[in-house]
């Protein structure tokens, strides 16, 4: 557990530190104290009580970073260090990242701020934080030897700069980056805009998460922090579903999620029930004429997507990577397609082996959600979340926008499940079946072939001058 002397003791030393020789003495009479937080719940919305007012964001199974104002600057501390964050109930890693989870907490600030952030290393190697998409002076990008030497472990740096555009940001770990990155060194920065903004609209509520991934393989703890593409746990905030907190909102509430990518492939994010509308892009608000309304924005490796729409359905919505495998958790993907084969002899044979043995698959894979399937301690479902009508059959990057007229303002408290108006649910057809009739309609006609086939005969020639072979 962090304990507030054991960190001061360190600070006095930090205080000392050559680096921090650029900003004033008075800024670093003593550093504001790290506000840690322990919990993997959605925080409520941290309202501004100093600085200019704004909206603020939910962070999905996160929190925002309170700050302090010293003489009009808002002053952060981020502490980089080992947390063990909880990624659905029952299953925790141990990661790096910021005050005590990753992803750290969310950073928000007002357009023509002027921040400070001090960034305090106790991981057991150097580090530097990059803040992705900022215009800043050069020095403060947070780029290890390119910008900046790295921060050792148990020194402090302090970056500061003026948030000079509005818009969705994150940071992100720029020291031994790979290995800080698959660690879980990342967190989101949301630049408010100052007053009303003729490309910023207004809305109730205003969510944010990043996407990102990690290898841990079943029963242990630690990312494997080499893989580069086939990861098994696909995450929002470093959560996975069933873990994901649902997206509570008003019926006819203006919404709007914010979604930034730190993960190594895309992510076409699905939202159901809803059109919306990209309001904006790694380079701010979309102008007005180039929005279009999707139900599906992929965002790339390192971009940030703004996603604006009225709730005006009310429902449970499914909200998803439609990469059906992001949907999943760990799984091997060696393992064999067996729908329609019937292996239960084999099965009879293996289990006088094996007596444990499970033969999976024959029927698809969801069978598997309902088996009880012996797992490795801390490992998650492959495919979990039990819903109203039974399991949902999915993990990974999902979630579900709750849509409901009775939602107080501000409330973001889960409402349970949607009731369905009577006779407004899809339900089995009980009558007779009718023979199809299409199989009557169509025959050899319905598409002649063009000429009988005969043997083909095809002259093949090796592009290196090789002979010729009639096959
Ligand atoms: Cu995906």
């Amino acid at each position: 557990m962090f304990n507030r002397r054991q960190f001061l003791r360190g600070a006095g030393a930090i205080t000392a530190a050559a680096s921090a020789a650029a900003v004033g003495k008075a800024a670093l009479a003593a550093l504001p104290e790290p506000v840690i937080q322990t919990g993997a719940s959605t925080a409520p919305p941290l309202v501004p009580a100093t600085g200019r007012p704004y909206n603020p964001v939910v962070t999905l199974n996160g929190w925002t970073l309170p700050w302090r104002m010293n003489q009009g600057v808002k002053e952060f501390h981020l502490v980089a260090e080992p947390v063990v964050r909880e990624m659905m109930p029952g299953f925790k890693a141990h990661l790096w990242g910021y005050n005590g989870q990753s992803p750290g907490p969310t950073i928000e600030v007002v357009e023509g701020d002027r921040v400070r952030i001090f960034v305090t290393n106790r991981l057991p190697e150097l580090t530097s934080v990059h803040w992705h998409g900022q215009r800043l002076p050069c020095g403060m990008d947070g780029v290890t030897g390119l910008t900046q030497p790295g921060i050792a472990p148990g020194k402090t740096f302090v970056y500061e700069f003026v948030a000079r555009r509005p818009g969705t940001f994150m940071y992100h770990s720029h020291g031994d980056e790979m290995v800080q990155m698959a660690m879980g060194m990342m967190g989101m920065w949301i630049t408010h805009p100052r007053g009303r903004h003729p490309l910023i609209d207004e809305v109730d509520r205003d969510f944010c998460f990043l996407l990102n991934a990690f290898d841990i393989d079943p029963g242990s703890y630690t990312p494997k922090v080499m893989t580069m593409l086939d990861f098994n746990l696909w995450c929002w905030n470093s959560r996975i579903f069933p873990g994901i907190d649902p997206l509570v909102v008003r019926h006819m509430d203006k919404v709007r999620i914010r979604i930034g990518n730190l993960t190594m492939t895309s992510h076409p994010i699905h939202l159901h029930g809803h059109e919306f509308l990209v309001t904006g892009t790694d380079g701010g608000p979309t102008p007005k004429s180039a929005r279009q309304h999707e139900i599906t924005e992929n965002i790339a490796v390192g971009q940030m997507r703004q996603l604006d729409f009225l709730a005006d359905e009310e429902g449970d919505w499914a909200i998803h990577c439609h990469k059906s495998h992001h949907t999943m958790n760990p799984m091997g993907h060696d393992v064999p397609t067996l729908i329609g084969v019937d292996h239960s002899g084999v099965a009879r044979q293996i289990t006088r082996l094996i007596p444990d043995y499970m033969a999976m698959g024959e029927r698809g894979m969801k069978d598997m959600t309902e088996m009880e399937m012996p797992l490795p301690e801390n490992t998650p479902p492959m495919m979990a979340g039990d819903g109203p009508f039974g399991s949902i059959g999915m993990g990974g990057m999902m979630s579900v926008v709750k849509v409901r007229r009775g939602q107080p303002r501000g409330d973001y408290r889960d409402p349970g499940w949607y009731a369905h108006p009577p006779g407004t649910v899809a339900y089995e057809f009980t009558g007779e079946l009718p023979a199809p009739a299409r199989f009557q309609a169509e025959g050899p006609g319905a598409m002649p072939a063009v000429k009988p086939p005969h043997d083909v005969e095809v002259r093949a020639r090796k592009p290196a001058g090789g002979h010729g072979a009639h096959h």
